[in-house]
């Protein structure tokens, strides 16, 4: 990995913005940040082939919602075996959208991938056999989240599927604590030092809000989802999936 792409957005002396934002710097080291941030994100990308196989349905639409760099459009790309099958990838970060377009992995991709700039609460889901939330619902304020799954479930066929991940809270102080402390040690062990994890941290604060897991599980089921499952935890970062 070059230098320029390793993160030191909170270990360098010129000041981010206070409050996180995804911009032109946090695209340039994103996926260094996000394997060194988010435990289990690895995992996570390598089982989408998984799911992919097995719920994406020949003539549908797969769906990256907060693509960011689009690692999961692009695990799709390459392990799809339905036919006719198209990714539509959003975000609403300028940065992101353009950046993820100049990736050399994009030539002969057996699934095309349609990059869109915008906001996820404004693209209209339609025929899709999955969706893709990859920690991307954390993002969206909390009182806008039940209409956007609501949406998700009305545009996804019988058989298909949503994916969720999310950072999540809970209830309990002591539990709550016990989590907060492995992960500020994972990003230790990743490099991380004191006073960057409490930027970071600040920083996201009342950017990223999240939840319990109990207050997704009933949110979804509001929303119209049949069942969900939790297929994958590591500490306070979950991955469910949702039927229609
Ligand atoms: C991955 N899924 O690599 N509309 C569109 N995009 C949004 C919105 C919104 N309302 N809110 C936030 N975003 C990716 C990782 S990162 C997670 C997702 C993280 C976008 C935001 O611009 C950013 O690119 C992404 O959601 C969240 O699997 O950084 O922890």
């Amino acid at each position: 990995m070059s230098e320029n792409h390793r993160d030191r957005i909170y270990r360098n002396p010129e000041q981010p913005p206070a409050e996180f934002v995804f911009d032109r710097r946090v695209a340039q080291v994103f996926p260094d940040m996000i394997q060194r941030s988010v435990p289990g994100y690895a995992t996570v990308i390598n089982m989408l082939g998984v799911l992919a196989g097995e719920y994406v349905q020949p003539d549908s639409v797969v769906y990256d919602l907060g693509c960011s760099l689009g690692a999961c459009a692009l695990a799709l790309a390459g392990s799809i075996t339905a036919p006719k099958c198209r990714i539509v990838a959003v975000d609403n970060s300028p940065d992101m959208i353009e950046q993820a377009q100049q990736q050399p992995q994009l030539q002969q991709l057996a699934t095309p991938i349609e990059w869109i700039h915008a906001d996820i609460r404004e693209i209209p889901i339609a025929n899709a056999s999955m969706v893709i939330l990859n920690f991307t619902l954390q993002f969206v304020p909390p009182a806008a989240r039940l209409e956007l799954l609501r949406s998700i479930h009305q545009g996804l066929r019988p058989g298909g599927l949503l994916l969720l991940s999310e950072k999540i809270s809970f209830e309990d102080p002591q539990q709550e604590r016990l989590q907060i402390d492995m992960h500020h040690a994972f990003k230790r062990a990743n490099g991380y030092n004191e006073l960057e994890i409490s930027r970071k941290r600040s920083a996201l604060e009342k950017v990223l809000i999240p939840e319990t897991l109990e207050q997704h599980c009933t949110r979804l089921a509001d929303a119209g989802f049949s069942r969900t499952d939790l297929w994958f935890q590591c500490f306070n970062f979950v991955s469910l999936v949702a039927r229609p």
